[in-house]
């Protein structure tokens, strides 16, 4: 179709802006009329994936699950892309292991802590910080950043345009799209 096809693995804190970055790329990617789709919460933790929570066990199947999603989306030939916080270095080190080299980009979205905190959209934090919710990612649950991402977005310090642009530039640059 014109295109190749690959994964664009999201990882970063709750609050880093990791949905809105890959929902961005989508739009952009969707209006250069390339065959693309995203996974997220809401199609994955809410369907799928219900049977998930947020133990060790629960998150490393719930990206275990979601990488073999993805891999068939890419074998259909789709540009796919992914928002999950994904903690943990070695799930996500497994999820590339089924993809074939340079199908599998890792994009790390940086953002501090006390910057995803300071944000909270949700109140998540404030609920963690008060112990309402246990093993909250950042605070009583690790996340292990990644050591050598594909792209790297500073998301407290560049827009989301931008943060788009530099995506984008690198599946030019790939010769992906
Ligand atoms: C982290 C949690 C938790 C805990 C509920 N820890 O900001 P959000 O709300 O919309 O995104 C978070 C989302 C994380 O789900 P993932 O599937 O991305 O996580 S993982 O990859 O670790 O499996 C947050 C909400 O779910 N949430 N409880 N304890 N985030």
């Amino acid at each position: 179709n014109g295109h190749g096809s690959c994964v664009l693995w999201f990882t970063g804190l709750s609050g880093s802006g990791k949905s809105t970055i890959a929902n961005a790329v989508s739009n952009e990617l969707f209006r250069q009329g390339i065959n693309e789709y995203v996974l997220d919460g809401d199609n994955i933790r809410h369907g799928l994936n219900k049977d998930l929570g947020f133990s060790e066990y629960d998150r490393t199947e719930n990206i275990r699950r979601i990488g073999e999603v993805a891999k068939l989306f890419v074998d259909s030939g789709k540009v796919v892309t992914t928002a999950f916080i994904s903690p943990f270095r070695s799930d996500r080190d497994q999820v590339r292991s089924i993809f074939t080299d340079n199908e599998f980009i890792e994009v790390f979205v940086d953002c501090p802590l006390e910057e995803c905190e300071r944000r909270d959209p949700k109140q998540l934090y404030a609920k963690a910080r008060a112990g309402e919710i246990k093993d909250f990612t950042g605070i009583d649950s690790p996340y292990e950043a990644p050591e050598q991402p594909e792209i790297t977005i500073h998301s407290n310090e560049v827009s989301v345009e931008d943060a788009v642009q530099l995506v984008l530039g690198y599946l030019q640059d790939k010769n992906i799209i």
